[in-house]
């Protein structure tokens, strides 16, 4: 039985648990206490980084008060949970965030300028959380700030890897990566639960037996075990005492260390499976859209599912309800098909080890999960080969064979005799070895599968999951549009439009309710309004240019138009023709008169992004890039009218310095391959104009916006398919334009081209459609610089379009969430628990 204070100490828990107070003696005392008792220090002995580090602790500490309400308050009232199953959340630093999210920044300034530190200085101090590669794992991240904001009831739940994505730099133009271990001085914003820790089988075997009832069942024993142990990051909402948790995975050896076989001098042999053991949450895979089978990420998987299901069913087991209950109180939420064994795993519990009937149990499992696709790009979608599985989950790969047998059962009913048909759907892809189409999995052990915008959610049910769509009705295939947080991007990246908008709107309640930003478009042809909204513009590209100075040593004219493309580098992306365009915007220059230069609006154009290590024509990419701008940036002939910028390491930090400051972002993946996007809201929330494709969310943003405030360009989804199919199989000359570019890379203008003759080959099939799509590229991009000269004009359409983003916060998206798939209803932290 859990303790309970004696009645006659219930006042003294109550009075010293309290939150501490606000004002500036009460920080100033917490600061100075947990910089000499926490970290050691003294007034003589401390640094930037130990007054971040104490800073910190003590933000934790009011986080941690909130976290306990939150937590007892959730636990007396007992409400449906939803879990986030992510393998990737891209949380970056937390301080400043923090400090906005519970309203205490202005408190902190004063209190930490008055013991001599800058709270600014002390926000730049973090190293970014980094647990994740890209959209995906930041979508998580936001999703958590608006479950917190809008007092949901929800966990996330990933792993805690020591590795986050690799750091970037470049040498000699090249990408080299650097690993990422974050947690060199400790990390204050987890709280390491060693009491919260559970075993996770590998291999081993399966034991066929009879039990007392007669029935024939399995067990899977034997194999070998390691420890998961919880480590708890708070995430605070926006304006409310709720605070939620994302409890991140670590894993430990199962005996620390085997000393019968040191003594017997295999000292190798003792220390290597606690290594091992210690491998799995280890690194995270820096792979972004590519699925790469290793065993190590099968068993990341495995570990991660194993250990979060057993977390959620202990915590479900605590009110002793039926386990027909447990749709009722548990939805959980894959977020892509990295968490799928989680489906076979509650399976196996239910059968195995609960006792439950094959039917009940699947009935369960079916009413409680939900996935969602992010991509269609078939190298993206997971395959695990079956030998795999079956070495590492034995008992899994059973489940798998025997849940995909029932399924084709019912397939053969519905479709007699089509035998592709089955062939098709089938959990399992036959051949040598067969594999296992964990996106088959996922859509059959769910209730719902959602893509992530319009028109993907719409391919999703025509392509990849067509024949699905034909079996379990088109009900259980939704669409739940991305959206990013306005908190992190926009109330703390960009504070001087957030000010200008909450003083406008009489106050704070739109970064709650980002619907209200409507409201802005009446100021959107007010002159005054106008040039304090450029004006914010231009001091953030200031903030900008010193950022790039600063890593780069290329000074930029805040004057010009900043042109940024910074995600992923791929090649559905399209960094390349971007690059292209470069070229040619130079080689036109170079062929100007000075009267003609002089109407020319200049262009700082920036890329950001890494490149997975593996990927080559990816990191060719970025070497041209380079090798371009060392080119353009040295010539005194057009270096007025036209930059060109690589920022290294590209991350979240980053992103919120560059996003507040760009005029212009590019989102031009070949029609249909991007799903979704989401920096393209952030750009258009701080007030900059898209060029894009008729592809992801770019699409809806332009129905919000008005096809005037968005410039969009190029071959539709319906077509693609039509322009591959004849450019295969007819004789299509590449775009002349393009030629041209090709010819000036391989006259050696931007050094030994050979080095870039594979990327230049990819353009031979051209399977991205660059050639067709690189002339209403350019054609957009005058549009831009014509729009552009007109200052007026252009602050309009920026305001307007900003004013428009209200759809796209993450508030929407979880809102759409909880109430179509999860049915959850949010349960605020009463002033009882606090
Ligand atoms: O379009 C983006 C989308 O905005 C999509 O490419 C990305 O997810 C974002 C959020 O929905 C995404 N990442 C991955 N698949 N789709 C992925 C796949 C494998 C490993 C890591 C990430």
């Amino acid at each position: 039985p859990a303790w309970a204070p004696p009645a006659a100490a219930e006042q003294i828990w109550n009075e010293f648990s309290k939150e501490e107070s606000t004002d500036e003696a009460t920080i100033q005392k917490s600061f100075i206490r947990h910089a000499t008792k926490t970290l050691a220090r003294s007034s003589y002995n401390m640094d930037q980084f130990a007054a971040y580090q104490a800073t910190a602790h003590s933000v934790r500490d009011h986080l941690i008060d909130r976290w306990n309400a939150t937590q007892h308050c959730h636990s007396v009232k007992d409400p449906k949970r939803v879990y986030y199953m992510s393998l990737e959340f891209l949380i970056g630093r937390t301080l400043d965030n923090a400090l906005l999210n519970l309203n205490l920044k202005d408190h902190y300034k004063r209190a930490i300028g008055g013991i001599g530190f800058t709270i600014e200085d002390l926000v730049d101090e973090e190293v970014d959380a980094a647990l994740g590669n890209g959209g995906l794992g930041r979508l998580a991240a936001c999703f958590m700030d608006s479950l917190a904001t809008l007092d949901y009831p929800a966990w996330g739940y990933g792993i805690r890897y020591e590795y986050g994505i690799f750091q970037q730099k470049l040498v000699d133009g090249y990408q080299t990566e650097y690993p990422d271990y974050w947690l060199t001085f400790g990390n204050p914003w987890e709280i390491q639960r060693l009491d919260v820790s559970y075993d996770v089988r590998f291999r081993g075997y399966v034991e066929k037996y009879v039990d007392v009832s007669g029935q024939t069942r399995y067990r899977w024993e034997g194999g070998e075990k390691v420890v998961a142990v919880a480590n708890d990051y708070p995430i605070p909402g926006f304006q409310t005492k709720n605070c939620i948790n994302i409890r991140l995975w670590s894993s430990k050896p199962k005996k620390e260390f085997d000393f019968a076989s040191f003594n017997e001098g295999n000292y190798d042999k003792s220390v290597e499976e606690q290594k091992a053991a210690e491998n799995i949450t280890s690194v995270l895979y820096p792979n972004d859209n590519h699925m790469v089978g290793k065993v190590l990420r099968l068993k990341q998987q495995y570990f991660f599912v194993s250990a979060t299901l057993q977390d959620i069913i202990r915590r479900f087991k605590k009110t002793s309800r039926p386990w027909s209950e447990f749709p009722q109180q548990v939805s959980i939420q894959l977020n892509d098909t990295h968490p799928t064994l989680s489906i076979v795993e509650l399976q196996r519990i239910l059968i195995d080890e609960e006792g439950l009937t094959w039917d009940e149990a699947w009935d369960i499992v079916t009413h409680t999960y939900s996935y969602t696709n992010h991509t269609v790009l078939p190298e993206a979608l997971e395959k695990w080969a079956v030998p795999l599985i079956s070495d590492l989950l034995p008992r899994h790969m059973m489940i798998i064979f025997e849940l995909n047998l029932y399924f084709l059962q019912r397939v053969e009913k519905l479709f007699p005799g089509d035998r592709d048909r089955l062939r098709r759907m089938s959990v399992i892809e036959e051949g040598h070895p067969q594999y296992v189409r964990m996106a088959h999995l996922a859509a059959i052990g769910s209730h719902h599968v959602n893509g992530v915008a319009e028109l993907h959610s719409e391919l999703v049910k025509t392509t990849i999951f067509a024949d699905f769509v034909e079996f379990f009705g088109k009900e259980k295939f939704v669409n739940v549009t991305n959206g990013v947080t306005p908190r992190r991007w926009l109330h703390q990246a960009n504070p001087g439009l957030s000010t200008l908008i909450s003083e406008k709107l009489g106050g704070t309640a739109w970064l709650k309710d980002l619907s209200q930003l409507d409201k802005i478009k009446a100021f959107a042809d007010d002159v005054g309004f106008q040039n304090r909204f450029m004006d914010i513009k231009y001091k953030n590209k200031i903030r900008l240019a010193e950022y790039v100075k600063d890593v780069t040593g290329v000074t930029l004219s805040p004057d010009a138009l900043f042109d940024v493309q910074c995600k992923r580098l791929h090649e559905y992306k399209r960094q390349h023709m971007n690059i292209f365009g470069v070229i040619h915007r130079y080689e036109k220059l170079k062929s100007m008169s000075k009267a003609e230069l002089e109407k020319v609006v200049p262009r700082v154009v920036i890329f950001a992004g890494k490149a997975a290590p593996g990927y080559y024509t990816a990191k060719l990419i970025i070497k041209l890039i380079t090798s371009v701008a060392n080119v353009v940036n040295a010539d005194p002939q057009t270096s007025e009218y036209l930059k060109l910028i690589f920022i290294p390491n590209y991350n979240v930090s980053v992103a919120e310095i560059l996003i507040p400051a760009s005029d212009l972002s590019q989102h031009i993946s070949t029609a249909g391959t991007e799903a979704s996007g989401t920096s393209n809201m952030k750009f258009v929330l701080n007030g900059g104009l898209i060029l894009g494709t008729v592809d992801g969310a770019n699409i809806e943003i332009g129905e919000e916006v008005g096809k005037d405030n968005i410039f969009f360009f190029g071959a539709l989804t319906a077509e693609v398919e039509d322009i591959r199919h004849h450019q295969m199989y007819h004789n299509v000359a590449m775009d002349a334009k393009l030629q041209g570019v090709i010819k000036s890379i391989q006259s050696g203008r931007y050094g030994d081209s050979v080095i870039f003759e594979p990327l230049l080959g990819t353009l031979r099939s051209d399977y991205y459609l660059l050639s067709k799509d690189f002339t209403p590229y350019l054609e957009a991009m005058e549009r831009v610089d014509a729009a552009f000269k007109n200052k007026s004009a252009w602050a309009k359409k920026c305001i307007t379009a900003a004013a428009s983003m209200g759809k796209f916060s993450s508030d929407r998206s979880i809102q759409d969430y909880a109430k179509r798939i999860w049915k959850i209803t949010p349960v605020p932290t009463t002033e009882e628990f606090a």
